[in-house]
């Protein structure tokens, strides 16, 4: 049987700032805009909200590059502003999640600039620094051969004091030195700090990450054709992370407040469960990436050949996710989407206009019944989908796009390759995630004013899927989801606290899996992934109730024995 939680029970949904309500019309979205669309929030039925970086940042990486922890970014507002958010989410039941962001800080931090004034600096050791290595021409090398996340190596020179610092990610974005005790203190002082100011937890961006096996190890040869190699088996669970988080656990336990770790590369489950285990005290929850990673190399890499999966692969993924954490007394964070991942429904469904909707709730289906905590990225609920094929790279701001197409353009110029990697882009790119809100049929999607010019370009379908439309259509995306966050309510027994077993282990096109409540109660859940009919054959089905179907069938449409499904069509029936 599970704990109980609150934070089993709830739901979260996910606002990139930027790109979700401009209120003054300066192109970037604010959280005035954010306060401006509570209800909207509180209508689809979700309970948290958490908000990507909104702290004072350069924006290299779109604010998960903080200069000051307790400042709001001005292209945001004002602390006053988050004081309102809060007072206008607790009064509809609804509560606030930060995103933590600190493995590594903006180069801009006064810590860092400290640290990188001197040798002696009292700060020099808040962050990584190493000496140079010199070959035999006496040319020199970074201390090891880890790559970063976005492009080349992950340490940069530093003339000033002579001596490389580590960065996991860009070069703005240095790794706090977490061995340092005073640097715990001081992330553990940001995070009572914004639970004193009534933020009810937080998403911790790359937690495991935190800490490094000491020597910093060259990594073995993954990649033959790069000068960097992936190290993450040397950072991604080092030898503290459990005591760092047990450490923050403990503060977070007082305040019964909530936690989801971003985690990728975590390949071994009793890392995870550690993690995550329900008396260990460490997290709530993570991110796990095996699905998200489905279709990418390493970190999201953008592999050129991007890699086929069979429908089978994606079923084993969801299985082992799934039966691992609950044998194991674990939790699930339940997402396929977010800010670094391309939109969902043109990558695990089908983003093609007939099928668009159908298809989204289809997904919503299937990701909605699992056992977790469900996450809605801003415009899933819509089935928002990728970016336009013909878009141009001008149209693409992310810095991991811009860098990857730079690299790429210094080592060929074969039309062929570049042709390839902007296929790969539009497909892949977290691009796809950061366009604007489609909130109606307006001029930029009525994210901002019609003579601004947004920060990102709305998506042309804007005018065809768009919240003003969804908003009152039942037969909308948007009602679909609500109707699902609404069904997780009712039938809590068996679909936040059931066990999961996955059906069928062999079909091409469905994915089938039941719900078991402690009562015995039976939810059979049957997601056809492909626009073919097909006839599912699973056990002799007698349906008792109708729970959700995507295609608005009653409980008398269903026959007893097999299962015959239309193109995208889902079910899920208390059996
Ligand atoms: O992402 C961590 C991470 O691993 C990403 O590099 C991810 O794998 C990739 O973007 C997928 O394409 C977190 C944040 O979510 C991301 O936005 C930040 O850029 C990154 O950390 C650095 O803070
Ligand atoms: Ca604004």
């Amino acid at each position: 049987p599970q704990h109980k939680a609150w934070w089993k029970e709830t739901s979260v949904y996910q606002i990139y700032p930027a790109s979700f309500k401009d209120s003054n019309n300066d192109g970037i979205g604010d959280l005035p805009g954010v306060i401006s669309k509570v209800d909207y929030l509180k209508n689809l039925g979700v309970e948290c909200v958490w908000l990507s970086p909104i702290l004072k940042s350069p924006q290299v990486d779109m604010g998960y590059d903080i200069s000051d922890y307790k400042v709001i970014d001005p292209q945001y507002g004002s602390i006053d502003d988050v004081d309102t958010l809060i007072k206008e989410l607790s009064s509809r039941d609804m509560k606030l999640i930060m995103d933590l962001v600190v493995n590594h800080t903006s180069d801009q931090h006064d810590w860092f600039k400290q640290s990188r004034s001197s040798k002696d600096s009292e700060y020099r050791d808040w962050y990584i620094w190493r000496p140079a290595r010199y070959d035999a021409d006496g040319k020199r090398h970074p201390p090891n051969n880890w790559a970063a996340a976005f492009q080349g190596s992950a340490w940069e020179w530093d003339e000033g004091t002579q001596e490389y610092y580590l960065h996991l990610f860009a070069v703005e974005q240095p790794d706090l030195n977490w061995e340092n005790s005073k640097v715990r203190d001081a992330v553990h002082d940001i995070i009572r700090f914004w639970l004193n100011r009534g933020a009810s937890g937080f998403r911790m961006d790359v937690i495991n990450f935190i800490s490094k096996e000491p020597g910093l190890p060259d990594a073995p040869v993954s990649d033959p054709n790069s000068e960097w190699q992936d190290g993450s088996r040397y950072f991604s669970a080092g030898p503290r992370l459990h005591e760092y988080l047990k450490d923050m656990g403990s503060i977070l336990k007082e305040h019964n407040a909530f936690s989801v770790g971003e985690m990728p590369f975590v390949h071994d489950p009793k890392e995870v469960i550690k993690s995550v285990g329900y008396d260990r005290g460490e997290l709530a929850m993570i991110f796990q990436f095996a699905h998200v990673d489905i279709d990418h190399g390493p970190l999201g890499d953008f592999s050129l050949q991007s890699p086929k999966w069979p429908l089978s692969r994606l079923r084993e993924i969801f299985n082992t996710m799934q039966t691992f954490m609950y044998v194991n007394g674990g939790w699930n964070a339940l997402y396929i989407e977010n800010h670094d991942q391309p939109r969902s429904v043109s990558r695990f469904a089908n983003g093609k206009p007939e099928y668009r909707a159908r298809s989204s709730k289809m997904l919503a289906t299937f990701l909605g019944c699992q056992a977790g905590t469900p996450f809605v990225y801003e415009g899933q609920e819509l089935g928002m989908s990728n970016v336009p094929k013909e878009w141009p790279i001008e149209e693409y701001k992310d810095l991991k796009t811009l860098n990857h197409w730079r690299v790429l353009n210094s080592q060929t110029k074969d039309p062929a390759i570049l042709k390839e990697a902007k296929g790969e882009y539009q497909k892949k790119a977290r691009d796809n995630a950061r366009t604007p809100m489609q909130w109606d049929a307006s001029p930029h999607a009525g994210f901002t004013s019609a003579n601004t010019t947004p920060w990102m370009t709305a998506m042309p379908n804007h005018t065809e899927v768009n919240a003003a439309s969804q908003v009152n259509d039942p037969d909308s995306p948007f009602s679909y989801w609500k109707s699902m966050l609404a069904m997780r309510k009712k039938y809590k027994d068996i679909v936040v606290y059931g066990n999961f077993e996955m059906l069928d282990e062999t079909h091409e096109k469905v994915i089938a899996y039941v719900r078991h409540s402690e009562k015995g109660e039976k939810l059979l859940v049957v997601c056809n992934f492909s626009s073919d009919k097909v006839e599912w054959k699973g056990e002799q089905v007698e349906a008792k109730e109708l729970v959700l179907s995507n295609y608005g069938h009653s409980l008398k449409d269903v026959g007893k024995g097999g299962i015959s499904l239309d193109a995208y069509e889902a079910i899920a029936l208390l059996v």
